[in-house]
């Protein structure tokens, strides 16, 4: 049920007194005024010129100066939506100093690995990661320079995933594959601190699908950051010059983080109102750190959208899918298509050709996420200038 704060209805009702009495105030001040002495309107004849002055002044002033082109550079900015300068909530005064200094998370995807068995080792750990810029975040997730989300995994359709967990964390956590066709109760069971656990699967359906922790609250574990990616490439597909893997995922703070690093607030995140959205854990990080291509290539994005709750609208402007495999259906794409949902706890798989030079920015097409920061770049060519002029 939606209430209004009580100051608000407040508000509200009082609006038409407020300006009664305000009438009431006008009239006694006219009242006064024209009690005054012929000297004292002398005076405020004085004040009332010399405010014209400054007026005219002002007015000279602004004439002067490029409004113009101000104008221009704000349109150009809002055209493309880049918030490089007005991330939610509190920011940090040096954003975008400290956004430069952040390590962007490797979105390339990783070579396949030969043989039939690939092993995957994950090691659960509790840290503190920058989230956005100067926002620090208390995570549960994964040891290793790919902290939340983990590790992007890449292996071939038909390959044996030998995978285990071990548990460096405080409480304890388990690892749900959606690539794997498994007994849940046996497979991704809970993991005691200090302990570990290995499983395989045979990834025998291809697509990109979401890994995570499955833990009860699972909401926490996943807003904590217990979360990543597989690609499980098929056996046919047409070749891409770059490939590039996205989890999308939303944080839910318990402060601003500025100050000293949040934690979860379930209440945000049963109420889905993040404070950041991103991709690969970092607010607009690929804004700043653009991924890359050259005019002409193809560019494959494998995208999964993490959540833990929110849904990802994928779309990259400037430019059309010339394919998209809708929800990771590998047996047959889509074309012309402009734009593809992604649900939480799904993925898809997208092709672009550009040839035009150019920054194209990728997004989740449902904008209050773009303002977030669930925003990047692909950067093709060399292009003259940047987003944010
Ligand atoms: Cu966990």
């Amino acid at each position: 049920m939606a209430t209004y704060p009580a100051s608000n209805a407040a508000a509200y009702r009082l609006g038409p007194p407020e300006r009664d009495r305000g009438s009431g105030a006008l009239v006694k001040v006219v009242a006064l005024l024209l009690g005054l002495a012929v000297g004292v309107l002398a005076v405020a004849a004085v004040i009332m010129m010399q405010a014209a002055d400054e007026a005219r002044d002002e007015a000279k002033a602004a004439s002067a100066a490029p409004v113009a082109a101000a104008t221009h550079d704000q349109a150009m900015d809002a055209n493309v939506a880049l918030p490089l300068e007005s991330f939610a909530g509190k920011v940090a005064e040096n954003a975008e100093e400290l956004a430069k200094a952040h390590t962007a998370y490797d979105a390339t995807l990783p070579a396949l690995q030969a043989g039939d068995v690939v092993k995957v080792n994950m090691v659960m750990k509790d840290k503190t990661v920058e989230i956005a810029p100067g926002v620090e975040y208390n995570v549960w997730a994964f040891d290793g320079d790919s902290t939340a989300p983990g590790p992007i995994v890449h292996v071939r359709e038909g390959q044996t995933v030998e995978f285990t967990l071990v548990n460096g964390g405080a409480i304890p956590h388990s690892m749900d594959f959606h690539a794997a066709r498994i007994a849940p109760n046996k497979a991704f069971r809970d993991v005691a601190p200090g302990e570990s656990f290995t499983f395989r699967f045979k990834a025998d359906d291809p697509g990109v699908f979401m890994y995570h922790c499955g833990t009860k609250p699972v909401l926490a574990h996943i807003a904590n950051g217990m979360y990543g990616a597989i690609v499980v490439r098929p056996k046919d597909m047409p070749p891409a010059d770059n490939e590039y893997a996205l989890v999308a995922s939303e944080w839910y703070l318990n402060g601003d983080g500025l100050s000293k690093p949040a934690s979860l607030s379930m209440e945000k995140a049963h109420a889905m109102t993040p404070d950041w959205t991103t991709f690969n854990g970092y607010a607009n990080q690929y804004v700043t750190h653009p991924l890359t291509a050259e005019p002409g290539e193809t560019t494959r994005f494998w995208v999964v959208a993490a959540g833990p709750t929110l849904d990802t609208n994928f779309h990259v402007v400037g430019t059309i899918f010339d394919r998209a495999w809708v929800n990771q259906d590998m047996t047959t794409f889509q074309t012309g298509v402009q734009t593809v949902g992604v649900p939480a706890g799904g993925g898809a798989v997208f092709d672009v050709k550009i040839d035009e030079p150019g920054l194209y920015p990728f997004v989740s097409h449902a904008f209050a996420h773009v303002d977030l920061g669930q925003v990047g770049l692909l950067k093709v060519g060399d292009p003259e200038g940047t987003m944010s002029h």
